[in-house]
């Protein structure tokens, strides 16, 4: 971790980077919540919110839409109808900061007029406007790297140096937020493990991750991700192990944030590592 930036201001609260955080994914995708209309859809996520938050989650990151490779779009509405609820309700039942997964701009808008506390997106801001309504939230903003787009993202990524590249690509957009005005201590910055990157690219940014942590506050996503299937030999494999494995090891290379299914298993393995590292 960069030393300068120890702490981020998530709206009201603040999150501390002085110990690494957990932030529990919340999809609020119809696939995800088994439909049985928008309540019901508001009321499981809620639930499932509760109970990361039970498990020690720091941040809880709601998106509506899905970025698996070859997912449909999600309309503007559609997600703001989706999150909206979801945001407002988990800010008012708990003190935890909430986290947006999005790319567009008026979801970004009107998500941080319910509370939402950091914009995570996987499109670093690039979509129209998002930068600039981004800036004027003052929120923290987590940039994340992508080769391609979803759809087509892993039919033949290509680097020639991936940890290079991707430095070179998140320093990038850090400056263009700086000029639009957030506070370079309000950046966070995600080498998007699975976004246009085969094994071998995911595995060599791991090991280089400590170069990412030089920079600036770094989050990751690795869990449940098909990089795990690969390297399991196994498609099938209940993934939660070599997830929380793959953390500790992002952790122990500098990551601020780590961006998990299994919340309870992560921070467990959290406790573990700093006790030892707090002798
Ligand atoms: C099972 C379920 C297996 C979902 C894989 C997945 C990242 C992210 C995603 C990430 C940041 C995902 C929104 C992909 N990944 N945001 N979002 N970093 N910052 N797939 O790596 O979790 S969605």
């Amino acid at each position: 971790m960069s030393l300068e930036y120890t702490r981020l201001q998530c709206g009201s609260r603040t999150l501390s980077l002085e110990r690494p955080s957990v932030m529990g994914i919340l999809n609020v995708t119809p696939d995800s919540f088994s439909d049985g209309g928008r309540f019901l859809g508001a009321e499981s996520a809620l639930k499932h919110a509760e109970a990361m938050i039970a498990a020690g989650a720091d941040i809880i990151d709601v998106g509506g839409e899905s970025t698996r490779p070859g997912a449909a779009d999600v309309s503007e509405q559609e997600e703001l109808d989706r999150i909206l609820p979801v945001i407002e309700m988990i800010n008012t039942r708990f003190d935890t900061i909430v986290s947006l997964d999005t790319s567009k701009s008026a979801v970004i808008h009107e998500g941080a007029k319910v509370g939402a506390g950091l914009i995570n997106d996987v499109r670093a801001l690039q979509e129209p406007n998002a930068l600039n309504i981004a800036a004027k939230t003052g929120l923290p903003v987590c940039l994340m790297h992508m080769q391609g787009k979803p759809r087509s993202m892993q039919q033949a990524p290509i680097y020639k140096d991936v940890v290079a590249e991707v430095a070179q690509f998140l320093m990038e957009r850090r400056q263009v937020c700086i000029d639009a005005g957030i506070p370079a201590s309000q950046i966070v910055i995600d080498p998007g493990f699975g976004f246009g990157k085969n094994l071998q690219h995911n595995l060599t940014l791991l090991q280089g991750l400590s170069e990412l942590s030089k920079l600036a506050p770094v989050l990751i996503g690795l869990s449940r991700k098909r990089m795990f299937a690969n390297i399991l030999n196994n498609d099938s494999a209940n993934r939660v192990v070599a997830s929380v494995t793959a953390a500790l090891l992002c952790v122990q290379r500098g990551a601020s944030i780590v961006r998990v299914h299994d919340v309870e298993e992560t921070v467990h393995a959290l406790a573990v590592y700093r006790a030892v590292n707090e002798l």
